[in-house]
């Protein structure tokens, strides 16, 4: 991949937290991990045979990130395997209500780490069952891991090209194509929890919920259900 190093190992702890010590440009991928992080402290199951990758950037805002890498793994999966998942706000992507794949950006050590789990040819723990699904169940065939890494890292690198150009109305509407935008839905933030419909994204990366009463904005900080 030009201007990528990809490194791959057979076990991490977490790809993200090994991936912090890298420089910009390169890519680490696990075939497992035994302390996968999701956001707020929750765990990401990741046993062998799943899609488990952190991509070094530079510190760009967290939020757009989440946004591209949403995008390139939303396309990446469709040219792989033609399956059409949509992307829920903020970080997770959906085919059939099932979570096939969640994104953990963090900023540390003024480079940005995006992380990225896919449940490809992983199983899936009992406590997920009607929660989550994975890419193989969904086609009956094994999934090329290693096509959707590297479509993934083509993808998103030329969104951080829109970055750097400060393209955000492109991001913007890419991303809504792909997305539950229209869809109802439920927020919580921390403060509340607001049912509506998924209206649209602001240029700081906010949902705005339109409810009963009109329109609301969500916040980034919050979590939609
Ligand atoms: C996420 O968090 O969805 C972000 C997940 C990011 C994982 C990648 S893997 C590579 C890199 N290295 C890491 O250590 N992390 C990143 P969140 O929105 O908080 O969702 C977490 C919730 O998703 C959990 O509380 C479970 O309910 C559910 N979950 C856990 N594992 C799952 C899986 N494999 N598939 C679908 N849902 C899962």
């Amino acid at each position: 991949m030009k201007g990528y190093k990809v490194r791959y190992f057979e076990k991490l702890d977490s790809t993200n937290k090994k991936a912090i010590s890298y420089p910009v440009g390169s890519v680490i991928v696990a075939k497992e991990q035994s302390g996968g992080k999701g956001r707020f402290r929750r765990k990401w199951c990741s046993s062998r045979g799943g899609i488990y990758m952190s991509i070094v950037t530079d510190a760009y805002s967290p939020n757009y990130l989440t946004l591209i890498a949403a995008i390139a793994v939303n396309r990446s999966i469709e040219d792989a395997c033609g399956i059409k998942t949509m992307i829920k706000w903020p970080n997770d992507l959906l085919f059939k209500k099932k979570k096939i794949s969640g994104i953990l950006t963090v900023i540390s050590q003024g480079k940005a780490v995006v992380g990225i789990g896919i449940n490809t040819n992983n199983a899936l723990p009992g406590s997920l069952y009607g929660k989550a699904g994975s890419l193989q169940q969904f086609t009956g065939s094994k999934i090329d891991n290693r096509l959707i890494i590297n479509n993934i890292i083509s993808c998103l690198d030329h969104h951080i090209g829109w970055l750097k150009d400060k393209r955000y109305d492109k991001i913007l509407s890419e991303w809504k194509n792909r997305s539950f935008i229209g869809h109802k839905i439920i927020v919580k933030t921390l403060k509340k929890t607001v049912k509506g419909t998924a209206y649209d994204i602001d240029e700081d990366c906010f949902l705005i919920v339109k409810d009963n009463k009109g329109k609301k904005k969500g916040s980034l900080k919050g979590t939609s259900l």
